[in-house]
């Protein structure tokens, strides 16, 4: 299926029963750009709704709109077309959405940036090379001609800066820096942007990295480095899953590192977040253990306990290098 504007554009305008997804453990360009769409083309529309089966991070809570996330428990509409943004499979947004798929077999979308196999609805916005689910909303926004306020463009300004570390990651391009720079013009506040995302860790997000640090080994002469958070050590500082976000990118910050690897220990699994330098892929290492995501950023779950999962990702890992 080839991506198409206009036939989305042409749903979000028609007015009918919309529900808006997005993907368990949201991330600010799931959020941001749901929200710049809402607020875009929702208008006097009493049929949309956005829903999230995981709680909305209380730090995005300066976004405009944010309070009108509901979750699967609250639908209160049958829903004649569902989209699904920053991912492609109605899996990925909570086991809620494929019955309800089932049930009422509603026309499906996407609006996507990460690699994915065959997306197989009724239209879908899917472009790898975007930097982020927001910067593909703001071009869908401008080609449907709708004026983009201070509103819009912080929700948007919070996706792409989210996804792109504030356009240091090699997904930023030319029209990502250009995208950033017309929001800019909107006069919203960067600045609390990047404080409320980057620099605005709770005490047990900091004690995660701190286990994480504290558990870091090397391998292969230092091209591999790999973090542990075990499941005890979540259990003693009452740590959620969302305490543990963003901590894999720090073993990429060690000198001569090419993947970095985080294994976060659940009961009966483990997480794996994987990152790498560019010339390596991790997508490949992801899929291979049922994930997904991006070429140098990617993370799957797997079965089993932390030493059987450690082993069995380390191994694959390694012929990667
Ligand atoms: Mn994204």
């Amino acid at each position: 299926m080839k991506s198409d504007y206009g036939v989305l554009i042409d749903k979000l305008r028609e007015g009918r029963e919309i529900i808006v997804c997005g993907h368990i453990n949201p991330d600010p360009d799931c959020i941001g750009a749901m929200l710049a769409l809402d607020r875009a083309f929702s208008g006097e529309s009493q049929g949309w709704r956005l829903v999230m089966d995981d709680a909305v991070p209380s730090y995005l809570d300066y976004l405009q709109g944010i309070e009108r996330f509901i979750t699967p428990a609250d639908l209160d509409i049958k829903p004649h077309t569902v989209l699904l943004i920053d991912c492609s499979e109605p899996e990925r947004c909570g086991k809620w959405l494929p019955p309800l798929i089932e049930q009422y077999r509603p026309e499906l979308f996407c609006l996507d940036h990460h690699l994915s196999n065959d997306f197989t609805g009724d239209g879908m916005v899917l472009e790898t090379d975007a930097a982020a689910s927001g910067e593909i909303a703001a071009v869908l926004i401008a080609k449907a001609g709708i004026e983009i306020d201070t509103a819009i463009a912080a929700q948007l300004y919070t996706a792409i800066v989210g996804d792109t570390g504030c356009f240091r990651y090699t997904n930023t391009t030319p029209r990502t820096m250009r995208i950033g720079a017309d929001l800019l013009d909107k006069h919203i506040d960067a600045e609390q942007i990047r404080i409320r995302l980057f620099e605005s860790h709770s005490l047990k997000n900091m004690q995660m990295i701190r286990v994480a640090f504290d558990n870091m080994q090397i391998e292969a002469d230092g091209q591999l480095c790999y973090m542990v958070i075990d499941y005890q050590s979540k259990l003693n500082a009452s740590a959620g899953d969302s305490d543990c976000d963003n901590i894999v990118s720090n073993t990429l910050t060690l000198s001569g590192v090419k993947i970095g690897l985080l294994f976060e220990e659940h009961p009966g699994l483990v997480k794996v977040s994987m990152r790498c330098r560019n010339g390596y892929r991790v997508d490949q290492l992801a899929q291979h253990f049922g994930g997904g995501g991006h070429l140098l950023a990617s993370g799957c779950r797997v079965k089993g306990s932390l030493e059987q999962v450690k082993d069995q990702v380390l191994t694959a890992a390694l012929q990667l290098l």
